[in-house]
Order: C-alpha cells, then sequence, then structure tokens
C-alpha cells in the first residue's frame, strides 16, 4: 500500500469496510477514489479501486433490473417540495436537516460525515416541506447518485461555510451542477440542461470573519440566485429560512370553499406559481375540470367573492368556490 494516503482517504477506506449496503459500499469506494492523492506510487491502486467500483456498479445495475433498490438513491417525494441540500464537507447540511425536520442524521466535524442521502419532513405554516441531506460533493468523479437526486429535486439549497473560501467552494458546486447537466433558473443553455431553482446559503455567519466571506458570496452571486447568510445557532435566521425554502419552490397554497361555508386552512391545495383556477378545479376533481363554469374568489387584491372565469391566474392564499 502507498505509504503517503491522506487522513481522508483512511477515513473513506473505514467507511467501505464498515459498509453493509451496495450504496454505501459504492459511495464509500467512489469517495476513496476522489480523494486519493494523485502521483505515481497511488497509479496501482488507483486501477484496483476503478475495477472494484465498475464491478460493484455492474452487480447493483443487476440487482436493479430485478427490482432491488438501486443504489442512484431515487428519494420519493412527499409534501409540497422536495428541496436537495448540496455541499462540501462540513458545511453544515446535516445540521441544518436536524434542526428544521424532524431527521437525526449523524453530525461531527469530520469531513464526509455523512454517506447516504437522509430525508425530513419540514413544517412551513400549514404545509410540509420535505428536505433531503446528501453526501458532500467532491469534483473527482462524476458520482451519478449526485446526478440522480439534483436532476429530481424540485430545488437545491447549497451550502457553504462562509468562514472557509465561501467562492471556492461554489465554484465546486457550481462545476459539480454543470456535469450533472443542471443549471440555475436564468441562464440561458441547451435544452438538455435542467433548469432548477436554487438558493445559496452561507452558513456559520457567526464564526469571526465570516461576514467577509458573505460579502464576496452576494458580490459574485446577487441577481442570480437569492442568497442568504445564516448561522445555525441562531433560531430567528433558520425561521426566516423557512420561508425561503417555501419560496424557491414556486408554489402557491390554496383552499376550497363550499358555497356558505368556511374555508378549510388548514389543508391547502398545492399548485405551481401560475396555475388557473381550472388547474384547480383538476386537483380537487378529475370531473371538476371539465364541468367548471366559474369561480368566486377570495383573496389579497380582488373583491370579496368576486366572480371569475376558468383561466383565472391564482395567487397563494386564496380561498376558492368552484361553480359547476
Ligand atoms: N460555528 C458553526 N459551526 C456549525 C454551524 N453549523 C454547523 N456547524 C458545525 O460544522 C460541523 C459540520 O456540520 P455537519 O452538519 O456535519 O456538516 P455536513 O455538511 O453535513 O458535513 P458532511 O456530512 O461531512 O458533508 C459540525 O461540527 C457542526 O456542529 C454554524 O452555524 N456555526
Ligand atoms: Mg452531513
Amino acid at each position: 500500500m502507498p505509504a503517503n494516503l491522506t487522513p481522508e482517504y483512511l477515513a473513506a477506506e473505514q467507511s467501505f469496510r464498515k459498509a453493509k449496503s451496495p450504496q454505501e459500499k459504492l459511495l464509500a469506494l467512489e469517495r476513496m477514489l476522489s480523494v486519493l492523492p494523485k502521483h505515481k506510487g497511488t497509479d496501482k491502486l488507483r486501477g484496483q479501486l476503478r475495477s472494484k467500483l465498475s464491478k460493484l456498479k455492474e452487480e447493483s445495475q443487476k440487482k436493479k433490473s430485478v427490482g432491488r433498490g438501486s443504489y442512484l438513491f431515487n428519494v420519493k417525494k412527499e409534501g409540497a417540495g422536495q428541496i436537495v441540500l448540496v455541499g462540501l464537507p462540513n458545511a453544515g447540511k446535516s445540521t441544518l436537516l436536524s434542526l428544521l425536520t424532524n431527521a437525526s442524521p449523524e453530525i461531527a466535524d469530520y469531513a464526509f460525515t455523512t454517506r447516504t442521502p437522509v430525508v425530513g419532513m419540514m413544517d412551513f405554516e400549514n404545509i410540509q416541506i420535505q428536505l433531503v441531506d446528501s453526501p458532500a460533493v467532491t469534483l473527482e468523479l462524476g458520482e451519478a447518485w449526485f446526478t440522480n437526486l439534483a436532476r429530481n429535486a424540485d430545488a437545491l439549497a447549497l451550502i457553504v461555510d462562509i468562514g472557509r473560501d465561501p467562492l471556492g467552494q461554489m465554484r465546486v458546486i457550481m462545476e459539480k451542477l454543470e456535469k450533472a447537466w443542471i443549471v440555475p433558473i436564468g441562464v440561458v443553455l441547451p435544452s438538455s440542461f435542467n433548469e432548477k431553482n436554487a438558493i445559496i446559503i452561507g452558513n456559520k455567519a457567526e464564526v469571526p470573519g465570516a461576514d467577509k466571506g458573505g460579502t464576496v458570496l452576494k458580490a459574485q452571486y446577487e441577481g442570480r440566485f437569492p442568497i442568504v447568510s445564516l448561522s445555525t445557532l441562531v433560531p430567528k435566521d433558520l425561521e426566516l429560512l423557512k420561508r425561503r425554502f417555501f419560496e424557491i419552490l414556486n408554489i402557491i397554497r390554496v383552499y376550497s370553499k363550499i358555497p356558505g361555508k368556511e374555508a378549510d386552512t388548514g389543508a391547502p391545495f398545492v399548485l405551481p406559481k401560475g396555475s388557473s383556477v381550472e388547474e384547480m378545479a383538476g386537483l380537487v376533481h378529475k370531473d371538476f375540470m371539465r364541468k367548471l363554469k366559474f369561480a368566486r374568489i377570495w383573496g389579497s387584491g380582488k373583491f370579496s367573492g368576486q366572480r371569475v372565469k376558468k383561466g383565472f391566474i391564482l395567487s397563494d392564499g386564496d380561498v376558492v368556490e368552484l361553480h359547476m
């Protein structure tokens, strides 16, 4: 074995030995490859790791074709939308998940603590948003699991530690997204790219000197992404973040009302921003879309009970009375 292996490599190797599922093995192996120092002394080891990796991938593909779990990590969506937390090691992804949701992921001050995606549900007012914590990204390998997870998400939260070269971290993340054929909304690129809403979270803002990191982050990315600087130690910051998460999902909550009765504002219908009365009717009941004649709407900027046509565009908080 080459003598000068890094602690990061040795840690990855240890997780490989401890790994039980094929998913965990694959991840650990990819990690070993990505942190293996590049020089002549490691060439042989690199070759061995590569062939082990491709064998494992083949096996897991075979299993997939007979209906077993896939190492590509398909996280089933639940709630009003799914946001995947993306970032380099130690940025604070798992800390955020644990503070915002019911999940209890492992949190530690060493790199690559998280080895498989962890899912949690976040309460926001009267809906739930699904957050997915993910293993830290690195540039070395394509890591199919990342592409799959990120492309499938409704939005991404890019988490950087603003005390440690935030621009460097963002460059890695952006390159990683590009490799996964993902671009943040607002950039015009070939159609094979998957447009995705994203928010940048500059974490660890309470650390002395971190404000400088926050400033350079803003200077570089303001206008392209919403950016928030926060500390997971500050509860008020986390409350504000919940709203930002809701905003980047681009969804609205509307309530259905039966004539002469109060609306049930505890149970909203969740629709993409820009949806019409007709689309809401389709969510309430398949037949309603066809039979709909008009609707009455209550909400800000409208007369109470204003009569509107099928194509009327709804806003967050509207109460809708459907008339067949
Ligand atoms: N000072 C400070 N430390 C934080 C903050 N948020 C998280 N941490 C610490 O940063 C370290 C890493 O946190 P994790 O949540 O495990 O980071 P991660 O991004 O999930 O890391 P990996 O799983 O390795 O990718 C832990 O020691 C946390 O306690 C913060 O706002 N301020
Ligand atoms: Mg983690």
